[in-house]
């Protein structure tokens, strides 16, 4: 069976590793988001590919969700000691090491895509991780602080402000421009089954789904596409998805993020048990809708939940 998941970073990562584990023989494609990739100190980080290939691949930092395990931060107080920063991300030593690699290759002229694939040849992920663009691609989110109206990148938005001022807009600058990574399309077009785990549905699949072809591909595959709620009983499971579906004028509720996507793109959904309640008004949207526990608390309960969407998109097909 092939599978394409669109991905951003924890829930994205998590959701691929309970699928790993309940189809080990599928044929897994991510295409990943980049939206949030910042470049820091010279070299470019991408938050999102990383956690999906570090979870993946054995390396990640278990409790936090990103970043290594085992990381020590001496290169980042060396840098603070010259007042360098900035000091609001905490990129650690081991974590240094893909961005240097990443930066050279960059630089050597091999396009995002390729070098995605070579950083994978260590950590194996087990799935192929394709990056949507190669092309640069930065969300941005415009903010109003102190009275007075600015864009930030969507990192200092997140990591730097805890989005605790509110999202006026939230743009994946350069999306517009912007092709699909080579592989993308074509990996959309044999697809047996599309799935969107409970990424954010603003500033991870929202981002990916910006990117001119893909939005399209996916509809015209004429496959069953079937998403995961990352919000359960009216908030987001972790992080401030609700801020940036503010700012897209989406309530945070499981039926307003199914709505969101639509019946155009999506043809099921899964919500939480404890909002069951949320069923009806799904398939009233022209959606399958199932209730099924969504709490990815370890991998088993992350592999029944991609078990549950795989069965969803056969009754679907
Ligand atoms: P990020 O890039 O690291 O923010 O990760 P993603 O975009 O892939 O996923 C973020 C979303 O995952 C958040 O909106 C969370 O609500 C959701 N999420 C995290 N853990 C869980 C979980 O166990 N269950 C569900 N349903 N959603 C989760
Ligand atoms: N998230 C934080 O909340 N604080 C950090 O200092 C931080 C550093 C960081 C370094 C590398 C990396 O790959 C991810 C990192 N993240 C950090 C996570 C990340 O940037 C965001 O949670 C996601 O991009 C949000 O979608
Ligand atoms: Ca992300």
């Amino acid at each position: 069976m092939r599978i394409v998941v669109l991905a951003g970073g924890i829930g994205g990562a998590r959701f691929l590793r309970g699928l790993k584990r309940a189809v080990p023989d599928a044929d897994v494609t991510v295409i990943g988001n980049t939206g949030d990739d910042i470049h820091l100190f010279g070299l470019k980080v991408c938050p999102d590919l990383d956690t999906v290939m570090y979870t993946l691949g054995g390396g990640i930092n278990e409790e936090q969700g990103w970043g290594r395990a085992d990381e020590t931060f001496h290169l980042k107080e060396e840098l603070a000691a010259y007042g360098v920063g900035p000091e609001w991300f905490g990129l650690g030593d081991r974590d240094f090491a893909t961005h240097i690699v990443r930066t050279q290759m960059i630089g050597a002229g091999f396009p995002l895509s390729a070098v995605t694939e070579a950083l994978c040849d260590r950590w194996r992920p087990g799935v192929r991780l394709i990056p949507m663009t190669d092309d640069r691609v930065e969300t941005h989110v415009a903010v109003e602080v102190d009275g007075e109206r600015k864009a930030v990148h969507f990192q200092e938005y997140w990591v730097k402000l805890r989005a605790s001022v509110p999202a006026e807009a939230v743009v994946p600058v350069g999306a517009e421009q912007s092709k699909p990574a080579p592989g993308v399309l074509e990996a959309i077009a044999e697809a047996d089954v599309v799935l969107f785990p409970p990424s954010n549905p603003v500033v991870s699949i929202g981002t990916i789904l910006a990117v001119p072809g893909i939005r399209e591909a996916i509809a015209d595959a004429g496959v069953p596409v079937v998403g995961l709620s990352p919000i359960v009983g009216d908030a987001p499971v972790r992080g401030m998805a609700d801020k940036v579906l503010a700012a897209v004028g989406v309530e945070s509720t499981a039926t307003a993020v199914a709505e969101h996507y639509g019946s155009g793109l999506l043809d099921g959904w899964l919500v939480d048990t404890v909002d069951a309640a949320a069923v009806e008004r799904v398939e009233a949207a022209g959606i399958r809708c199932r209730a099924v526990p969504l709490m990815m608390t370890d991998v088993e309960a992350a592999a029944q939940m991609a078990r549950e969407a795989l069965s969803l998109a056969e009754e679907v097909r």
